[in-house]
C-alpha cells in the first residue's frame, strides 16, 4: 500500500506535477506515514531519476525546474509533520544554515534545516546563494554553535572551503563547528577541507550536529 503511494510520489516529481505531489503528501499524512519515509522513499526517488535523466540529456532544464518545484511543494506540505517529530524540548544548539554562493539548490538544505529544527536545534536558514561573509556574519550575530553548508554543484563546493578558511583566519574555530553536505560531497572532500562533520543525508546531519554540541545521546 505504502509502496504504491511512494511510486506515485516519485512519478509526480518526474511529471513535475506540484498539485499531485501535494495531494500525495496529504494522503501520506492522512495515512499516518512517517513524513521522512515519504520524502526519502517517495519524492526523493523521483527527483533523483530526473537528475539522472538530466545528466544524460534525456530531460532538459524546464523539466528539472518543474521537478524542483514539485519537490518543494511536497516538502512544504510535509514540513509541519516533520516538525511534530520533535517535541518541545531544550534548545540543543544554534545552527546557521545556507546553500553556498553561486548555488540555488535549496531542497536538501531545507530538509536538513527542518530535521535539525524538529530535533531541538534553533535553525537560522539563510537560504541559497549565500556568500561567506553573510554566513559568518550571521553566525557571529546569533552566537551559532554550528555553520551548516550545502553545495550541490562541483563548481560551488569550493565555497565551503572558503568559509572554513575565513573562519580559521579569524580564529573562530573550534568555537564554531562546520558541517557540510550536498550530493557531490564525499568523505575525501570533507577531510581535504578540514570540516568538522559531514553527512550524506538529513538524518545523519542531525546525528552529527548533536555530536558537535556534546548531546549525542539526546
Ligand atoms: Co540542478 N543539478 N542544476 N537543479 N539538480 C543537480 C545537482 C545535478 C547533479 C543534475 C545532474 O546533472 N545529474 C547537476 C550538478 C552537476 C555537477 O555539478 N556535478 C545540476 C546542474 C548541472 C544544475 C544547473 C547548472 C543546470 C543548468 O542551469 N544548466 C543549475 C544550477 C543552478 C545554480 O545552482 N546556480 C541547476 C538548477 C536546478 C533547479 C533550480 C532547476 C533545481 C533546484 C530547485 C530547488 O532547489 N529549488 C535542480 C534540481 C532539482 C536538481 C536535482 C535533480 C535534484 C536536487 C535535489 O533537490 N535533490 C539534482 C540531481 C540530484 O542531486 N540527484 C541536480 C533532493 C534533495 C533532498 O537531495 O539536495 O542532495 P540533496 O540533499 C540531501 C543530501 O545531499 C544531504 O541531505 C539531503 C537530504 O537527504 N545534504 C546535506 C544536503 N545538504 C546538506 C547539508 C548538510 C548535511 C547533509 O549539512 C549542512
Amino acid at each position: 500500500m505504502a509502496n504504491e503511494l511512494f511510486q506515485k510520489m516519485a512519478q509526480s516529481i518526474i511529471d513535475g506535477d506540484s498539485e499531485v505531489a501535494v495531494e500525495l503528501a496529504e494522503q501520506a499524512i492522512a495515512q499516518g506515514i512517517d513524513p521522512l519515509e515519504a520524502i526519502s522513499n517517495g519524492f526523493v526517488t523521483g527527483v533523483n531519476k530526473v537528475g539522472e535523466a538530466f545528466s544524460v540529456g534525456d530531460v532538459f532544464l524546464p523539466e528539472l525546474v518543474m521537478a524542483g518545484d514539485a519537490m518543494k511543494s511536497a516538502l512544504a506540505t510535509l514540513e509541519p509533520e516533520l516538525k511534530k517529530l520533535g517535541s518541545a524540548r531544550e534548545i540543543l544548539g544554534r545552527v546557521v544554515l545556507a546553500t553556498v554562493e553561486g548555488d540555488i539548490h535549496e531542497i536538501g538544505k531545507t530538509l536538513v534545516g527542518s530535521m535539525l529544527g524538529a530535533s531541538g536545534f534553533e535553525v537560522y536558514d539563510l537560504g541559497v546563494d549565500q556568500p561567506a561573509e553573510k554566513i559568518i556574519g550571521k553566525a557571529l550575530e546569533v552566537n551559532a554553535d554550528i555553520i551548516g553548508m550545502s553545495a550541490l554543484l562541483t563548481t560551488t563546493m569550493v565555497r565551503q572551503r572558503e568559509v572554513i578558511e575565513e573562519l580559521d583566519k579569524e580564529g573562530l574555530r573550534p568555537r564554531i563547528k562546520v558541517m557540510i553536505g550536498g550530493a557531490p560531497i564525499t568523505r575525501d572532500w570533507f577531510e581535504k577541507i578540514k570540516a568538522d562533520g559531514y553527512s550524506e543525508d538529513a538524518v545523519g546531519a542531525v546525528k552529527i550536529a548533536k555530536g558537535m554540541v556534546g548531546k549525542a545521546d539526546q
